[in-house]
């Protein structure tokens, strides 16, 4: 995350939230328009890239986000715009991204940034967007912290000054199979067997710093989980997106740390018909995907297999869950350069720092780690993969930076998977 800029008038935004919904629907019309690269087209390509990326496109106060897209002049914006450009990916997930019920944000962004070409980049256009609810921000009415008093963000849901603060967005370029789409935003966490839940260390009970009244409505997941159908081809790809909490910011009995494996085993048990029974979607369908489905788990898990800070074997969930592809981990050339020139934690991790994706602090801190994924099913083929993070003499590296970062303290990491296009 990164700190928003600060002294932004209320008035003023809710202004220009106004005026970019009354000319929402003309800028939708004129991109559609000129919208000449996106899936369906005549071009015949063999793969798909899926791709995740904190973008940090988080903002301090509600609405702020809204009003910052509602011009072209954001320059965070303008940069996280490019990197994706340049990396084109068909389907995108933005962790970061503040959540508003009407979707302006994405469609501003969109419309606003993605639209526009940047320092030679070619616009890029995605006809389908998703965006949903998020529980970072809103209220639970408990004293979930324990700091002996009700309200603000650690007593939330999930982390968050205000309801959708942190959410999600995802664009494609495939189509979203929305009346297929399941969420998991309401699934309790005593509901998942043998959950990690967390114990008060000033007490004899056990696994009871939350309350038997407050695991009657605290909800697994600190955003929310996304299975999204995307139709590539005539193929259904699942693509299972989420952004556990980070495993940090708490006391010795590790609530967040504890939830962050929790978070991740979610999605583990989901594509594993053997153990998904269990789960429960927020439309109160039960189980999981089907031995044989195609899906692309993707996003920032707070979670590095090696180092940093998770409970052990939280990352393990994914990359050695048996129906998870990992014959190819994404790379750069940026991150071991950066590891060296940085220093501090970086020097003893036991992780490649090839497969970093996140810039943390080094000392003290946990350093850089790999914390973002993009894990296609064991049936789809990855015929390349990368993070987004140049070498410091490449003249992209400007978009990556070190810190304060022009965009974000996270890399945006691909895959492309083979899939046969029909036409
Ligand atoms: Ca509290
Ligand atoms: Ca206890
Ligand atoms: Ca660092």
């Amino acid at each position: 995350m990164r700190p928003g800029p600060t002294g932004r008038r209320q008035w003023r935004m809710a202004g220009v939230a106004l005026l970019a919904a009354l000319s929402l629907l003309a800028l939708d019309a004129a991109a559609l328009a000129a919208d000449n690269d996106a899936a369906g087209g005549s071009h015949v390509r063999r793969s798909a890239r899926f791709a995740t990326f904190n973008a940090s496109l988080n903002r301090a106060a509600e609405g702020e986000l809204v009003a910052d897209l509602s011009t072209p002049d954001d320059v965070q914006a303008q940069a996280v715009a490019e990197v994706i450009q340049r990396v084109r990916p068909d389907v995108l997930l933005i962790n970061e991204f503040d959540f508003d019920p009407a979707g302006l944000a994405a469609r501003l962004f969109q419309r606003n940034y993605l639209s526009v070409g940047h320092n030679g980049a070619a616009p890029i256009s995605y006809r389908y967007r998703f965006v949903a609810p998020s529980n970072t921000g809103v209220p639970s009415g408990f004293d979930l912290d324990n700091n002996g008093s009700v309200g603000g963000p650690n007593d939330a849901f999930g982390f968050g000054a205000y309801p959708g603060q942190f959410g999600m967005a995802v664009f494609s370029r495939y189509p979203i199979l929305r009346d297929r789409v399941r969420t998991f935003q309401r699934f309790l966490w005593r509901d998942m067997p043998g959950a990690l839940l967390p114990d008060d260390p000033a007490t004899p009970a056990l696994a009871d710093w939350y309350s038997p009244e407050e695991l009657a409505v605290f909800r697994l997941s600190s955003k929310s989980h996304w299975d999204l159908p995307v139709l590539v081809g005539r193929k259904v790809i699942h693509t299972l997106v989420s952004h556990p909490t980070p495993p940090v910011f708490d006391g010795p009995e590790d609530r967040n740390g504890r939830r962050n494996h929790d978070e991740i085993r979610l999605w583990s048990d989901y594509v594993l018909p053997s153990r998904s029974g269990y789960l429960y979607d927020d439309q109160g369908r039960r189980g999981g995907l089907k031995a044989g489905a195609r899906f692309v788990i993707m996003g920032d898990q707070n979670a590095d297999p090696f180092d940093g800070d998770s409970v052990a074997g939280a990352a393990q969930q994914l990359v050695e869950n048996p129906r998870v592809n990992t014959s190819v981990t994404p790379t750069s050339p940026g991150g071991p350069e950066q590891a060296v020139l940085q220093g501090g934690a970086n020097l003893t991790h036991r992780g490649d720092p090839a497969f970093d994706t996140a810039d943390f602090v080094d000392v003290p801190g946990p350093g850089n780690l790999r914390v973002d994924y993009v894990l296609p099913s064991k049936n789809l083929r990855i015929l390349a993969a990368g993070v987004f993070w140049p070498l410091s003499s490449d003249p992209l590296f400007r978009l990556v930076g070190v810190f304060p970062f022009p965009t974000s303290d996270h890399r945006l990491v691909w895959v492309d998977v083979r899939v046969h296009r029909h036409h």
